[in-house]
């Protein structure tokens, strides 16, 4: 079975590369040549053009910056795509992937989203989870060639769900750096170093955290805890304005906690 890799920016190189690992033969076109000529140095096969890359492809992954990237690249060669399954690891939201979805299905193509839960240099460790979405059929023909990137798991045939989940995570993600870049700034107003300071403490905190989240899922928030977090929240807040630092994040976090 042949496949296409249609973009080699930082993530598609690692896909690319990581089917080649697997022995899986795949072809990979970029906009600029000389990623292509990168990923060509990986055993990664050169197409010159899209219409190339797709050729007889019979899985083709678009791995681009954004959706109106993917209609950009896509829509020149629609006519190639019958048959074939389209599987798009493009960030972007679940209307836009059902919108691509629905253009693939009028197209003859089987589409498969897919939210890639890892930086490129932990494709093809078991621990990198791609979630994906959209056509259980065309999913389960591809789930072992897709093995070589991480651990896969279907979320269901809505194709957006794997975009809705993928975005919900990362949200999560920007969450937790946003807090951990505000409290280096607390602390860095008394001149702690960042890195010392992210290692020895903040590290260690965030892990044990973490393992509260399960028993928070579910749990009812007493009136007592809601009391001693708003205490706790306006004495960051007061703390982070007195030593200079952009009440910007904490501030909306408060009322967020308190649940209003
Ligand atoms: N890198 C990461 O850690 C994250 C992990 C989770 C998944 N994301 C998503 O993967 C998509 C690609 O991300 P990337 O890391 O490969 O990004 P870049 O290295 O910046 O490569 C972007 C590629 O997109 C091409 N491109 C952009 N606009 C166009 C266009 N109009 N026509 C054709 N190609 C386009 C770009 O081409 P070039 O600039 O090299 O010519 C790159 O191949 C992304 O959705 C992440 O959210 C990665």
């Amino acid at each position: 079975m042949t496949v296409s890799v249609l973009g080699l920016g930082a993530m598609g190189t690692a896909l690319a590369a990581a089917f080649v690992r697997a022995g899986q033969p795949t072809t990979g076109w970029n906009r600029s040549p000389e990623k292509t000529e990168a990923a060509a140095g990986l055993g990664v096969v050169r197409a010159e053009t899209v219409a190339d890359a797709v050729g007889d492809a019979e899985l083709v992954v678009v791995c681009l910056l954004d959706h109106a990237a993917v209609r950009e690249v896509l829509e020149p060669v629609a006519a190639q795509l019958t048959g074939r399954v389209l599987l798009n690891v493009t960030n972007g939201t679940a209307e836009q992937v059902r919108e691509v979805a629905a253009w693939a299905a009028e197209h003859g193509a089987s589409y498969v989203d897919g939210g890639i839960m890892a930086i490129p240099p932990s494709i093809g460790q078991a621990e990198s989870v791609v979630l994906y979405s959209g056509s259980r059929e065309a999913y389960d023909r591809w789930a072992g060639p897709l093995g070589a990137w991480g651990t896969g798991t279907f979320l269901g045939e809505d194709p957006g769900l794997a975009a809705l989940h993928d975005l919900a995570l990362l949200g999560a993600m920007y969450g937790m750096f946003a807090g951990a870049f505000h409290a280096t700034a607390m602390v860095g107003t008394e001149g702690v170093a960042a890195g010392r300071f992210t290692t020895e403490l903040l590290v260690p905190w965030l892990h044990s955290m973490v393992d509260v989240l399960p028993m928070l899922a579910d749990a009812e928030v007493t009136a007592e805890q809601r009391l001693v977090e708003q205490v706790a929240l306006a004495n960051i807040i007061g703390t982070a304005a007195a030593q200079g630092v952009p009440g910007r994040l904490t501030a909306p976090l408060k009322s967020l906690v308190a649940g209003i």
